[in-house]
């Protein structure tokens, strides 16, 4: 079996590992100390700024950080010296990675078996969010976090849903990539009305296709979605031989509106960083939902890409950078072949990093020997 942990480097109160990051540091030291020349990620700067919600492309904050002067500007902090004190400034952030901020999305869903179906409950509430450190917006989520937890089941089994509205706003949920019957797939004034506040929906339908899915709102969901309210739906196949064999399994879940530029609801230096022991064959799923592409570049290893929308590939291929348009899905070994501190980024520069420094969408696969 899998070692399951989709969100990697956590403690169960939402505070980033510290043995991570004493493994990360410890790793970087060794090496520093040992001469190798790593260049570990520029790792500074704060690049989400609040952002209230709704967020919508136009608004000069997410636009200053989309362009990557978001950094001082939109920020207020000031502009980092060149030189030597430029690289003081990338030393400080990079000793902060991870940092620690209050929250924790991806958490295992509970279910229980009811009258023949897989029964889970979603709440959907307006909660704060701590995007990056001291960096509280105002979020919309699915049982208190950002992104949603983590719903798994079976091809072929039958789930049910349970829906219940605490937001000031209607809501619907759609469940994105299943071949679900028409009156379920949650869009509001064309399959159901929209669940008012107060209100609890009942959804079922049958799993499949299986493979790496999505659920999320379907109503006002620039505001919805954009301020966090979706998820994984993760379809195990009938047939686990259809899948390659993997040890880890992780979610990278690409989201650009709720403060800033986000990896699993966080912004660097606050992104969890992904683990691995040498020789240890990790699947990653990733997905995007926000609103703009996002390409995925792992340094120093190798993406086997074998299934997009929960599809498999035709003949899967090798890359390291992985281009994740809005509500794509794309699975991916890597094989830990390689010990180190690999950044792991989106290589659109102005989401990783400005003039003061890396921010939003960077964070680091440590490969342990
Ligand atoms: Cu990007």
């Amino acid at each position: 079996m899998p070692e399951v942990t989709a969100t990697p480097a956590r403690e169960p109160d939402g505070r980033t590992d510290r043995i991570a990051r004493r493994t990360l540091l410890g790793v970087v030291g060794a090496w520093t100390a040992g001469g190798l020349g790593v260049a570990l990620l520029g790792l500074t700067g704060r690049g989400a700024t609040a952002a209230a919600i709704p967020v919508p492309t136009h608004d000069p904050r997410l636009h200053a950080i989309l362009t990557g002067a978001a950094s001082p500007a939109a920020t207020g902090t000031p502009r980092p010296a060149t030189g030597a004190g430029h690289d003081q400034v990338h030393e400080a952030v990079t000793k902060a990675f991870p940092a620690k901020t209050q929250g924790q999305g991806l958490q295992a869903l509970p279910s229980s078996i009811v009258n023949g179906a897989r029964q889970f409950d979603l709440v959907c509430e307006q909660i704060k969010w701590e995007v990056t450190p001291g960096n509280v917006v105002d979020a919309y989520a699915y049982n208190g976090q950002v992104p949603g937890p983590i719903m798994r089941v079976t091809e072929g089994e039958r789930v049910r849903v349970r829906v219940t509205n605490k937001l000031d706003d209607s809501t619907a949920v759609h469940w994105h990539g299943q071949r679900v019957k028409n009156e379920v797939d949650g869009v509001p004034f064309i399959t159901q009305p929209p669940i008012k506040p107060g209100e609890t929906y009942t959804y079922e339908f049958t799993a499949r296709p299986f493979g790496s899915h999505m659920y999320h709102s379907h109503h006002n969901a620039t505001a919805q979605v954009g301020g966090g309210m979706l998820g994984p739906l993760l379809v195990a196949p009938k047939d686990p031989g259809v899948d390659p064999r993997y040890d880890k399994d992780e979610l990278f879940i690409f989201n650009d509106s709720l403060g800033g530029l986000t990896i699993n609801g966080k912004g660097f230096p606050a992104t969890a960083p992904y683990t691995a022991k040498l020789g240890q064959r990790i699947r990653f799923r990733f997905m995007n939902e926000g609103q703009l592409i996002h390409p995925a570049h792992l340094h120093g290893l190798t993406l086997e890409v074998f299934a997009r929308d929960g599809y498999p590939l035709p003949q899967p291929f090798r890359c390291d950078t992985l281009n994740v348009a809005p509500g794509e899905r794309w699975d991916a070994i890597v094989v830990a072949d390689e010990p180190g501190v690999w950044a792991f980024h989106c290589h659109i520069l102005g989401h990783a990093e400005g003039s003061a420094g890396m921010f939003g969408m960077v964070t680091a696969l440590i490969v342990s020997a």
